[in-house]
């Protein structure tokens, strides 16, 4: 690990890297993007609010992770078709990607009038897309699938809501992507912490050889209002269902003005990280509802944190 006092997580110099401006269609805010890699390039797949306060899902690419180019039309917009239209009427949100069977599935948040749900989609090359199902009820968001299978079955991490509880992290599996179960609380907030409000999965979780390392998001309420930071939690490489240890502490906090002032003000927020050959992971956040940003960072230090620093996941 580095000097005590270095950041865990560098942010790049040319933050922010993908903001309104660069879009070639009318967008209020680009933000909580899921990234992966295809092909040896990266894809970015932003969510941005139209103007009428509902969100769409654009697709930008790159070649280094750090310039991203948008395309010139959104890459998906609430369907008129199918079983999907009724549920995606107020926007499709918070794209993750996942890498499994030699092409990519995509969980989103399908907003309606019935509350928020996770649709699921599915691309082999990020130029067509093809919905799949509709793989929870409401009230229930931040879905990221493991990239790999676990005897057979699919493995997620999910968050519901609850009114009598804080919101915490589950796990839910399927033998075929449509049908999931076995569900049960593997994270929750602990009291009195920085994340002590909620909780939700952030990136696609990501295999090292000491666990599935999970960075996720939690919230802190304040006199003037949330703060969203993202903090890591390591899984058993056999079992995800079994935490070995979160992390006592977060990797990231609004720092910069533009993750302080934006949209939404004080929030962090991701939906993916892509691991790199050379050991470090860049991790993207949305900045305050409004920008793209990314930063780097050492696996061997996160999971150091998650072993080191760990208090328990419940
Ligand atoms: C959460 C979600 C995220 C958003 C965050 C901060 O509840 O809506 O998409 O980034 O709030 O506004």
């Amino acid at each position: 690990m580095g000097i005590m006092n270095d950041p865990i997580v560098k942010r790049y110099r040319g933050n922010p890297i993908l903001t309104p401006a660069d879009v070639p269609y009318r967008v209020a805010t680009v933000h909580n993007a899921g990234v992966t890699k295809h092909d040896g390039k990266y894809v970015m797949l932003f969510r941005a609010h139209r103007e009428n306060g509902r969100s769409i899902l654009g697709l930008a690419d790159s070649d280094d992770g750090y310039r991203f180019t948008p395309r010139e039309r959104p890459f998906m917009v609430p369907t008129s078709d199918g079983v999907f239209a009724e549920y995606e009427e107020y926007g499709v949100e918070d794209a993750r990607i996942c890498p499994i069977d030699g092409g990519y599935l995509i969980t989103y948040s399908a907003y309606s009038r019935h509350g928020v749900r996770i649709g699921l989609a599915r691309t082999t090359d990020f130029e067509s897309i093809e919905r799949v199902s509709l793989i929870t009820q409401a009230d229930l968001r931040n879905v990221v699938i493991f990239p790999r299978k676990f005897d057979g079955r699919y493995v997620r991490l999910d968050r519901p809501h609850s009114e009598i509880s804080p919101w915490s992290v589950w796990i839910s599996y399927s033998p075929d992507l449509i049908h999931w179960g076995d569900s049960k609380v593997v994270m929750k907030p602990v009291g009195y912490h920085w994340d002590q409000m909620k909780i939700g999965p952030g990136a696609t979780p990501i295999a090292t050889d000491r666990g599935w390392l999970h960075i996720y998001h939690g919230v802190f309420p304040t006199m003037d209002g949330s703060v969203y930071r993202l903090g890591v939690a390591l899984h058993d490489l056999a079992d995800p269902s079994h935490i070995i240890g979160v992390c006592d502490r977060w990797i990231l906090q609004p720092e910069d003005p533009w993750e302080i002032t934006g949209y939404v003000h004080n929030v962090v927020f991701t939906c993916g990280a892509v691991p790199e050959d050379d050991g470090t992971v860049k991790i993207y956040w949305g900045a305050a509802d409004k920008v793209m940003c990314v930063g780097t960072a050492l696996l061997d230090d996160l999971v150091e944190l998650c072993l080191t620093e760990a208090r328990p996941a419940m």
